[in-house]
């Protein structure tokens, strides 16, 4: 829609003299009257591209960063919003610059309690707040965009080093180098860091694990034989002589007997350990910190072809009786006391399926997700861990 403005301009300093009484006698109206059409675009502007945080994992006190291109300028008034959805909670990219271009530039700084581990979502709508967005005087922009995908922007606890996950399938490969994408049945070279700290998993012999894309819970799982099968992520100072650390595992054993049998172990072969995690005597769960005299066990027995999430969690700083915690699917299992305010170090691979390297008691099972934190999640109502655990039940429905 379009108005045509009529501009008089009128030359007066022509038509008036230097006293600005006399009128000149030469004046003609008709020449001196200059008749402007000026067209004002009333169509609303409107947002032709939203520009979003790129994706990656993101912890506290970084800045997530939105632009709203419109088509043309427009101006803001007020401090208009995004509404983010983190977790289950609205929170608010504010208005932070750009006004008189076509570039609004809004922010978020995520903040300690903010965890979104299958990624943020946003309302694709400016929210005005009380505030204005237009292109002129009185031409309100148009305010909705079409909504990008956020799934992979994801807000984790700090301290996250290892992220090994068979849901995401861009990550798991049929070769060590991490090149050739798997399908379901194909032997596992890799399974790649989701982190960017590249700690992937990987294996170069004829002793892979097998890609299924219908394991755990009928989610895609690695599948390992018991017989050999096993991952190794190399030796590396994020997760070795550690002072605190939380390992999460999403797990399915399929044999429990009394040999056991290692989900995942950082350990050399005179067994000085960082940690490990395994199934033993009596059907329940073992782990060592620091050396296996520092051996503790779960209160839980476990049943063949039941998943379960397990958490080991470690805070050295803590009195001696309260530093290990093993929670199962999120509930607290059994509070133990370390020897070790420290994990040891060793400069042993940290493996998925048995102890060491020379080890041959081998895990017979399914493994989903595996993540390493090197601190201590807090733990509690509204804790990184119960945000944690609760993305897990969710994703894999336990
Ligand atoms: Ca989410
Ligand atoms: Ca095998």
């Amino acid at each position: 829609m379009k108005v045509l403005l009529l501009l008089l301009l009128a030359y007066l300093s022509g038509c008036v003299g230097g006293g600005g009484s006399e009128v000149d006698s030469n004046f003609d109206p008709a020449a001196r009257t200059v008749i402007v059409e000026q067209e004002e675009d009333l169509t609303p502007a409107i947002i032709t591209n939203l520009i979003v945080p790129s994706d990656n994992i993101y912890t506290p006190l970084e800045v997530l960063t939105f632009q709203a291109v419109f088509d043309k300028n427009v101006f803001v008034t007020g401090t208009p919003r995004l509404a983010l959805t983190i977790g289950s909670t609205t929170k608010y990219a504010h208005y932070q610059s750009g006004t008189g271009t076509t570039t609004l530039l809004f922010s978020y700084t995520v903040e300690a309690s903010d965890i979104d581990m299958n990624g943020i979502a946003l309302t694709s709508l400016i929210d005005l707040n009380g505030g204005t967005i237009r292109s002129s005087t009185t031409n309100n922009a148009s305010l909705n965009f079409e909504a990008p995908n956020l799934n992979l922007v994801v807000l984790s606890p700090s301290g996250l080093r290892v992220w090994l996950d068979p849901t995401a399938s861009t990550h798991v490969f049929t070769d060590a180098a991490c090149t050739i994408p798997a399908e379901d049945t194909n032997p596992i070279g890799c399974l790649k860091d989701r982190t960017s700290y590249g700690h992937n998993a990987t294996q170069s012999l004829t002793a892979r694990p097998l890609y299924n894309l219908t394991g755990i819970q009928n989610f895609p799982s690695i599948s390992f034989d018991g017989v050999n099968d096993k991952l190794v992520i190399a030796h590396h100072a994020d997760f070795d002589n550690l002072s605190a650390f939380t390992i999460i595992v999403v797990v399915l054993p399929q044999t429990l007997n009394t040999t056991p049998k290692a989900i995942l172990s950082k350990r050399d072969a005179q067994e000085d350990a960082t940690f490990n995690l395994f199934f033993h005597t009596a059907n329940r769960a073992f782990f060592d910190i620091g050396a296996n005299s520092n051996r503790k066990n779960s209160n839980m027995i476990f049943s063949a072809n039941n998943e379960y999430i397990f958490t080991l969690h470690f805070d050295g700083a803590l009195a001696q009786a309260q530093r290990t915690k093993l929670y199962i699917d999120g509930t607290l299992d059994a509070t133990v006391a370390s020897s070790f305010a420290i994990s040891n170090s060793t400069d042993a691979p940290l493996l998925l399926g048995t102890f060491d390297t020379v080890d041959t008691r081998f895990f017979h099972g399914q493994m989903g997700e595996v993540l390493i934190f090197n601190k201590a999640l807090t733990t509690g109502p509204g804790s990184e861990l119960e945000k944690v655990t609760e993305y897990l039940q969710e994703k894999w429905n336990l």
